[in-house]
Formats: C-alpha cells, structure tokens, sequence
C-alpha cells in the first residue's frame, strides 16, 4: 500500500493526520504543497470537492479532510481503533472532534496565519527539507506573498486575532472538561485528541503563548499527541492581546 500525506508547512490538520498514521504504524510519504498554490492544486490538479489540506493519497484514491481521513484509516487498519466501539462513548468523541475541527482549528490557524506575516523570519523553521522539491531555505525566501494572501483569505485580522487569544483561556478549559469526563486523553488515544491535540500543539510553538499555556492538561494532551511539532517562533503578539491568557479571572 503507497501512502502519501498531502499538507501545508506548519498546517495543524495535517500534522492530526500524520500523528494518527503514525499511531497507526502506517508507512507513508508526507508532502508539503506550496502555501495557496495549494489551493488551485488541490481542487483543479487532484478534482477534490475543497480547496485545503490535508488530502490522504492511498494507492492513488484520495480523501480529502481530517475528519474523513480519520475514518478512512480506521477501515484501513482497524488497530489501534481512532473511535471507541460502544455507540454512547463513540458519539461522545465524535462531537469533541467535530468541535476541534469546526470550532478550534480555524482560530488557530488565524492566530498562526497572523503572527508568520508579522514576523517572517521563523517561518523557515516550520518547513522540512523542502516544499514541493523547493529547498526550504528558498521556500522560505518565497513565502510572504503566499502568507499574506493566507492571511486575507483566512481573514486573519487583529481584531480576530485579539479576539481568538482572549477566547483562548475558555476553549482551553471546555477542552480540559473533555479530559475530566474521559472523553479525551484515555489510555488509548483517539481521533478527537489528535485533532484537538494537534491544534493545541500549534500554539506552543508560539514563544509567547507557551508559557501562559504550558502548564495546562490541554497542553500535557497535545504534548503526548505530537511530541515533536516542527516550527519555533519568537515572541510578536502584542502584549495588551495576551492578558487574557495571563489573569483570565479578572478578563472579559
Ligand atoms: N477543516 C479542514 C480543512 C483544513 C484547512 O483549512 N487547511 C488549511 C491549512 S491548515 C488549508 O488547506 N489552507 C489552504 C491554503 O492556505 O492555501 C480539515 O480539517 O481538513
């Protein structure tokens, strides 16, 4: 079986999917497309419904989002299960990943999208060794115009973005509910902790947003689902936007 993983550098979703293959011990080759020319790839060269990452090559037949992808390796390798088996307990994942995809991932990906254009230098650290065959040095070189047509699209504007930080500290303890009542970070890991562990994950790339958010379970949660996330960036929020996240009592 020839398993190719289609994504963006430093994209949450596709590192979901990757840390689920992985879980699963499935060989497969990871591809990172261009920033937006993603885009045109996506929906013109591989005929898929949406224009976005991740996209799950199996032996040539596609599948296009992480929610879909997720069941699709469930058939493909049945162990170890992304979905509890008992139906309550399955409905109760599937809403917390429906909420991780639907609800978190795009604010993160604001938050992310926002802070690469106003500082380009650590954008080279979110890439591997290369982008589409490009060297990731002058992948980097590239990337501010694509980045920043992200950002317009994605609409990740201050206010949005000062929004989604103030949100954060409230997202972060609906997550950390989900742990209490045992519907995430169980003994088995399952498809909504990759997809909110990944997005989690994300966010402590962010020099300033990790120490306000390290110690958190949803933090250890999204440590154990991706240990390793490739992509350091130094501080650039201004500080106003994380005080939030510093004093959340006395916020709002
Ligand atoms: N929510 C979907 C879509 C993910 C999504 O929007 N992916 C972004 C990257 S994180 C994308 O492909 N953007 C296209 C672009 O920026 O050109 C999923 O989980 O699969």
């Amino acid at each position: 079986m020839k398993i190719r993983l289609y994504g963006l550098p430093g994209s949450h979703p596709t590192m979901a999917v990757q840390a689920m293959l992985e879980r699963k011990g499935l060989g497969f080759r990871r591809v990172d497309l261009v920033p937006f020319l993603a885009r045109a790839i996506v929906r013109r060269a591989m005929r898929l419904p949406q224009n976005t990452v991740p996209v799950l090559a199996v032996d040539g037949r596609r599948v296009q989002g992480s929610r879909e992808i997720a069941r699709e390796l469930d058939r493909l390798r049945p162990e170890p299960p992304l979905f509890p088996t008992t139906p309550d307990q399955r409905l109760k994942v599937e809403e917390a990943e429906r909420w991780g995809e639907e609800e978190l991932q795009h604010p993160i990906r604001q938050i992310s999208l926002w802070a690469m254009r106003a500082n380009r230098v650590p954008i080279r650290s979110y890439m591997g060794r290369s982008v589409m065959g490009v060297p990731a040095a002058v992948a980097a070189r590239l990337a501010p115009p694509f980045i920043d047509r992200g950002v317009r699209v994605n609409e990740a504007t201050d206010e949005a973005v000062r929004k989604n930080l103030a949100a954060l500290d409230s997202m972060l303890d609906g997550v950390e509910e989900w742990i209490d009542a045992g519907v995430l970070d169980g003994e088995e890991l399952n498809a909504a902790d990759f997809q909110i562990g990944a997005s989690v994950r994300l966010l402590l790339t962010f020099q300033d947003l990790r120490p306000l958010i390290e110690d958190r379970p949803a933090s250890r949660l999204a440590r154990r689902v991706v240990p390793d996330y490739r992509g350091d960036a130094p501080p650039v929020f201004p500080p106003a936007w994380l005080e939030p996240l510093r004093s959340p009592l006395t916020a709002g």
